[in-house]
């Protein structure tokens, strides 16, 4: 019975060592340890075997039994690591490998612009204002000058909702709910930007919803001159220091006198080019000293307080700046077009 223990306990050892995987090994356990085993068997028959015999082939099983457990137990720890050192080997990350590229988003062009304005206002003392989109007719006409028969409401063909609301054709009313709401004390210095509406068919330079920046300034002893050291200021930040600017007389309802103001030509400075039609000036902008009628009306008395007033639109002025040739690009969202625009 000792060589059969001994011979169990060889080929025992040798199977574990010799095991490849954890399944193997657990079938090795069962088959030497189970209950059904080799080595219960032996201590199962202990009673058959005589009085000096039995407590050394009682010693000896127990010890091949520790022998063989230790060995799987050292053969399973082993196993285990070869594992963890595989699986650690295939989910290997290499940190040096360049990563995917992330999409990032950047700003629309007419919004940068519009930032772009905003911010060049704040810098000079103006407030932003803004008001809603859905006008009534007081402050989109009336309180611009404009009563119900002046002929030029027809040059802002309007969209209607009931007989007195309308979607503002203009950012104008925010300018005078903004001066309302001061009680006819200055001063006043803000500028409207928003989205304004139109009955205009969509082309290459007309669309149907556009934005608007708008500004003005109410207070005492405000004059032509300052409303001409402001809009340098804008011309040359928004178009190189190197501008020149020229105020043309023109017709607003709201304003009297009225202007429209030209840059020189940022492309070709001024000696005549495409860009500028051949005249070294660019349209940028529409403005005035605010009339008599839009002050009082507002609660401001125009014999103590005057002010300018000023409007341009956002389009233009990117379209001009990035040399977009249609206004329709900015409104039909094609990724093509928006990505040019990244910031670097
Ligand atoms: C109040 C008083 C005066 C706003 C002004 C303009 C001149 C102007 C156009 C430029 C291009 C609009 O987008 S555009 O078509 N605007 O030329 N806007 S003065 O004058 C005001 C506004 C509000 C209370």
């Amino acid at each position: 019975m000792k060589e059969q223990l001994e011979s169990l306990r060889n080929e025992a050892l040798e199977q574990v060592k010799s095991a490849q995987d954890l399944k193997s090994l657990q079938d090795l356990r069962v088959k030497y340890l189970g209950k059904k085993g080799p080595i219960t068997e032996v201590l199962r028959g202990m009673g058959k075997l005589s009085k000096e015999e039995r407590p050394v082939i009682g010693q000896l099983a127990n010890d091949v039994r520790e022998m063989i457990e230790s060995a799987i137990k050292e053969k399973q720890e082993h196993l285990e690591m070869e594992k963890i050192k595989a699986q650690l080997a295939k989910e290997s990350i290499d940190v040096t490998l360049p990563g995917s590229p992330v999409q990032v988003g950047n700003h629309h062009p007419l919004t940068a612009v519009i930032e772009e304005i905003e911010d060049l206002f704040i810098g000079l003392g103006f407030s932003i204002a803004e008001g809603p989109e859905v006008e009534n007719d007081y402050y989109n006409f009336e309180a611009l000058n404009l009563p119900k028969d002046h002929p030029a409401r027809d040059m802002q063909d309007s969209f209607y909702i009931t007989e007195e609301i309308l979607l503002r054709t203009h950012t104008s009313p925010n300018q005078a709910r903004t001066m309302e709401a001061h009680n006819g004390k200055g001063p006043v210095k803000i500028i409207c930007p928003g989205k304004v509406y139109r009955r205009d068919t969509d082309d290459a330079t007309h669309s149907h919803q556009f934005m608007q920046i708008e500004g003005l300034y109410v207070d005492k002893n405000v004059r032509l001159s300052d409303l001409k050291g402001i809009l340098t200021v804008f011309a040359k930040k928004m178009f190189g220091e190197d501008r020149q600017i020229r105020l043309r007389p023109s017709y607003f309802p709201f304003t009297e006198p009225s202007v429209e103001m030209d840059i020189s030509c940022f492309h070709c400075g001024g000696n005549g080019c495409s860009v500028c039609k051949k005249t070294g000036w660019i349209e940028i902008l529409g403005s005035g000293m605010i009339h008599p009628n839009v002050l009082e009306m507002s609660g401001f008395d125009p014999k103590v307080y005057s002010g300018f007033a000023f409007g341009m639109g956002p389009e233009r002025i990117a379209m001009l700046k990035y040399g977009i040739n249609d206004i329709r690009h900015f409104y039909n969202n094609d990724v093509r077009f928006l990505k040019q625009f990244k910031r670097a």
